[in-house]
């Protein structure tokens, strides 16, 4: 049975990985962590952390007796723009401090990376695993960083890194907070609340997404993979759909034909959109270690509005 700690567990992911690991490993071998303390909705082992305190990390990871290290901790990108500085202590800090603690203890390392480790010089559709990264945000260049170190971290070290390149992640349990693909959330809350949605994102703007729990079941598959098979140690593209803000409006319409989408782009998220691929090819980790996600577009949609339908009710 694993040992696992969380770092980030109040985030986006952090808040739903948590009750995952839980049912799979038991409540009692999860530890979670964040920066800001626990509202107590939480049940099971919590502990505050800064990731950027390696003495504190170091000291939580050992006594709770950690044997998989999952470090969610991280600023978004359009939350890095924002702040490059904060983004590269916060990202790289908590970063290195989490591999040297899992190289120190001997653990199983995760940590997601993004698309937004591509950028404006890598091939925009059908993006393939290994191919140009040139990323022209903090964002980027951190988790580029982050793919490069977790390769190091195993080649020179050994130690069991796993990594995926994440798409904008949908879900109706948690909201993501500073990202750019945020707007793919966002949006089906609108359309409950008020009917009608103003996009921050320009039509025509393609970009993959994925429903959270098959980013869910990304992780833990990742997790348990056969590390033989793996010969990719820095991060698997991996993706669920890839649309623009005229299909999504049109999937909800399916169900709510009054909801009604206008624009008004924010020229700052744009620009990170246009940095980004339109779709990513997954062929990769399907083959390494049988990737595979179930929600399309509509899929989703469905699931969507209903489950915030019953949280509004
Ligand atoms: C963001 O938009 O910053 C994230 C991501 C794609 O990594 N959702």
């Amino acid at each position: 049975m694993k040992k696992i700690i969380v770092t980030g567990a109040l985030g986006q992911i952090g808040s739903e990985l948590i009750i995952k690991l839980r049912t799979m490993y038991g409540t009692e071998n999860v530890l979670a962590t964040d920066i800001k303390q626990t509202d107590s909705v939480m049940e099971g082992p919590f502990e505050v952390l800064d990731v950027t305190d390696v003495k504190k990390m170091h000291a939580l990871t050992k006594s709770f007796g950690a044997d998989t290290m999952m470090h969610m901790a991280a600023l978004l990108s359009a939350k890095a723009e924002e702040n490059p500085l904060l983004a590269w202590n916060l990202n790289m800090g908590g970063l290195m401090n989490a591999l040297e603690v899992s190289r120190e203890l001997e653990m199983q390392f995760f940590t997601p990376s993004s698309i937004g480790a591509f950028g404006p010089s890598t091939p925009k559709k059908g993006t393939p695993q290994d191919t140009l990264q040139r990323p022209t945000t903090m964002y980027g260049v951190n988790k580029v960083a982050g793919e490069l170190l977790c390769d190091y971290y195993h080649k020179k070290f050994g130690l069991d890194t796993r990594s995926v390149r994440f798409p904008g992640l949908i879900s109706h349990v948690s909201k993501p907070g500073g990202g750019t693909t945020d707007y793919a959330v966002e949006i089906y809350y609108k359309a409950l609340e008020t009917g009608r949605y103003t996009s921050p994102i320009a039509k025509g703007t393609y970009m993959d997404m994925m429903y959270m729990p098959d980013a869910l079941q990304a992780i833990t598959d990742l997790l348990e993979a056969n590390p033989e098979k793996l010969i990719h140690r820095n991060a698997f593209n991996v993706k669920g759909m890839s649309f623009e803000p005229s299909e999504i409006a049109a999937s909800i319409q399916k169900h709510i034909p009054s909801f009604e989408m206008s624009y008004d782009v924010n020229s700052e998220l744009q620009s990170i959109a246009d940095s980004w691929p339109d779709s990513i090819d997954i062929s990769v980790a399907c083959e390494e270690w049988g990737f595979k996600s179930i929600y399309d577009l509509d899929s989703m949609t469905i699931d969507m509005l209903e489950n915030l339908k019953l949280k509004m009710d």
